[in-house]
């Protein structure tokens, strides 16, 4: 399957981090076909904090969505962040994001497909338009 991530960081030495988030994914959630170059973001919603890394990648998978998102947490743990609901706003290492997997749709609690801020959000737009036409 076609998936698409978004990767942000804004703690930390944040180039490496994607760097090293990049390459676990190639290793335990599917082959990495592209990545875009990576942008320095203003924070959005909590606007008190560091400057943002971010990119998109686009990666094949066998991966079905739910164990996608749990190689995806894992990563982001490995790298140092913070159980994911502590950290709601707060710096973060790393946050790797599902935006869309395929042309499929999910709507659960965990997990929605597609990720449901992406239009508003520049962060995700402007790298993602570099690697999705
Ligand atoms: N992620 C957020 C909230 N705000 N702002 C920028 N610039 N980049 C992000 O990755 C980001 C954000 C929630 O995950
Ligand atoms: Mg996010
Ligand atoms: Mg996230």
């Amino acid at each position: 399957m076609q998936v698409f991530l978004s990767l942000g960081s804004n703690l930390g030495d944040r180039r490496l981090t994607i760097k090293k988030a990049i390459s676990g994914l190639n290793k335990t959630a599917g082959h990495v076909i592209k990545q875009s170059s990576i942008h320095e973001t203003k924070p959005v919603g909590k606007t008190d904090q560091p400057m943002f890394l971010n990119c998109c990648v686009e990666i094949e998978t066998d991966l079905p969505p739910l164990k996608l998102l749990a190689a995806c947490q894992k990563i982001e743990k490995q790298l140092g962040r913070l159980k994911s609901e502590k950290d709601l706003g707060l710096p973060r290492t790393i946050d790797i994001d599902i935006l869309f997997y395929g042309n499929e749709t999910l709507d659960t609690p965990k997990l929605k497909i597609p990720h449901p801020r992406i239009k508003e959000r520049e962060f995700v737009l402007k790298p993602l338009a570099e690697i999705k036409h």
